[in-house]
């Protein structure tokens, strides 16, 4: 607890410009917890590094994050919100080294990431792309985190994360919190527009299976418009339909509507139609973030001192642990 409040942490890499998968399962649902948790939400730079990075890109997309992130409700000078680079506390890559200590390799082995990501990446199966999780496990522990909002696709190194801490709180008790990771009904897993049965991811080559939080409504409307589909006309939720369901459920995210809602809307009509539909209400939703977020990047030294700001408290917190931690394995203080 801090100030009488839970606490929440996540994270997004800056790994590729954000997608609406990345926008509909975390980051929308951040500003909710910040009345009630003390929030941390990182910017976390050193796992994008575990596959190959432009070093300008990451520089440039790791302010970009940065605003996004308040251009999306979060206020860096609310006292239950801290936002921050992963990189400017060192205490993570501290506190990941022993948490590898404690990490079963039969367990890094099993992480579908690590399979799926080894996969893309042949040339460049790194032991950081495998110790990955004992990363994002350092990022949560330090906080004592409560509760940690992801989509599916990390609900796996959450529970890997409750492992770790468990394990350790055997050996040395009362140690760290154990999380929950909570997810979304609808938005924890928004799928590509090119091949419905794959993530929508930010790292994806192809251009058009993502719609990113940043682009423009004719570029939003023509990539829902490709979506691809199927040879059916009617539009509703169905085993199959993968196309489909990915599109009723961004819309229902976008809009607030339920799938019987959207059936009955779209009832007698074709998909051309729930295509713009779709593509509309997308690009009516992000427009405010949008123009948000272009006035935050035009003051850069303001940015750059709600960063410094945040890793600043974070790393009072951090520290805390971390200093714990070192005194319980036995490590000399001086
Ligand atoms: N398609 C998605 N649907 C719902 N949630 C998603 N998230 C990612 N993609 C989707 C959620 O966004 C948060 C940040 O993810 P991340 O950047 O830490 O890593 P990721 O899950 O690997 O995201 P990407 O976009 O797929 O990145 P790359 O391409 O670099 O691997 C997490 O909460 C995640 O669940």
């Amino acid at each position: 607890m801090i100030n009488d409040k839970k606490i929440i942490f996540s994270g997004i890499q800056p790994s590729g410009n954000l997608t609406i998968g990345n926008y509909l399962g975390a980051l929308k649902n951040f500003s909710e917890y910040i009345d009630n948790y003390k929030c941390f939400y990182c910017i976390v730079d050193e796992h994008a590094i575990t596959v190959r990075q432009v070093p300008a890109d990451l520089r440039r997309r790791s302010y970009e994050m940065m605003a996004l992130y308040m251009a999306c409700g979060l206020d860096p000078t609310n006292e239950n919100v801290t936002l921050y680079v992963q990189s400017h506390v060192p205490a993570h890559a501290e506190l990941a080294w022993i948490l590898n200590c404690f990490t079963g390799f039969g367990e890094l082995s099993r992480m579908t990431q690590f399979k799926d990501k080894s996969a893309k990446h042949a040339d460049n199966i790194n032991a950081g792309l495998f110790t990955y999780p004992a990363l994002m496990a350092a990022d949560i522990l330090l906080y004592q985190t409560d509760i940690v909002p992801v989509g599916i696709d990390q609900k796996q190194h959450v529970e890997l994360t409750r492992d770790i801490a468990n394990r350790f709180n055997q050996l040395y008790p009362d140690t760290f919190t154990i999380p929950e990771p909570v997810m979304k009904k609808t938005g924890a897993k928004i799928m590509s527009l090119a091949d419905p049965t794959k993530k929508m991811s930010k790292s994806d080559e192809n251009q058009n299976a993502v719609v990113y939080i940043l682009d423009d409504k004719d570029t939003i409307i023509r990539k829902f418009k490709r979506a691809v589909t199927d040879s059916d006309t009617c539009v509703r939720v169905a085993e199959g339909k993968d196309g489909i369901n990915n599109l009723i459920s961004i819309y229902s995210c976008f809009t607030g509507k339920t799938d019987e809602e959207i059936e009955r809307e779209f009832e007698g009509r074709g998909y051309g139609d729930f295509k713009l539909a779709v593509g509309e209400a997308c690009a009516d939703a992000l427009a405010p973030v949008q123009a948000e977020f272009k006035r935050i990047m035009s003051d850069k030294a303001q940015l750059e001192q709600f960063m410094k700001n945040g890793a600043d408290e974070a790393a009072y917190y951090a520290r805390k642990t971390l200093s714990k931690v070192r005194r319980k394995l036995g490590f000399v203080q001086i």
